[in-house]
């Protein structure tokens, strides 16, 4: 099995509309440092393409919606996202591409480290080595 997690936020709302806060604790699993988001992204693109060694990320389509693969090494699975109260947790040592951007789709993405080129392992081959 693929280890993620699917974290579905409260959501406080009322007739004005919604909103999600999200602070570390029971709802948020680690200390935000880091925050960026992807928009724009034609359909057919694929994301990612990498695994991390330490990062871990939970990750949002805060619009629209968009299909993240996922890969231990050894299976993969495929997780559809398409709502804005609902982050997708993903640790270290998972392959990740992402793709089947809908036009307004927008990712959020919430980080526990600071951005560091050297976290990435963007060859699979390596990917695969790093798992033994
Ligand atoms: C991930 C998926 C879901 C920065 O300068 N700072 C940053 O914080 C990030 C995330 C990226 N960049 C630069 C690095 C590249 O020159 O922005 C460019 C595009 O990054 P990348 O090709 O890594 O983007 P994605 O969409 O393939 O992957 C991103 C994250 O990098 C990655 O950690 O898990 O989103």
């Amino acid at each position: 099995m693929v280890e993620y997690s699917l974290i579905n936020f409260k959501v406080r709302g009322d007739h004005s509309g919604s909103l999600v806060a999200l602070e570390k604790g029971e709802e948020f699993p680690f200390d935000i440092k880091r925050v960026y988001y992807i928009y724009g992204t034609q359909r057919d693109i694929v994301r990612g393409k990498h695994s991390h060694r330490k990062l871990e990320q939970v990750i949002i389509c805060t619009s629209g919606s968009c299909d993240f693969i996922l890969d231990n090494g050894k299976e993969r699975t495929t997780v559809h996202l398409d709502k804005p109260y609902q982050g997708l947790y993903i640790k270290h040592n998972i392959w990740r591409e992402f793709t089947n951007f809908s036009s307004d789709c927008v990712v959020m993405v919430l980080a526990s480290e600071h951005y560091d080129e050297s976290d990435y392992i963007r060859d699979y081959n390596q990917f695969l080595e790093t798992l033994k």
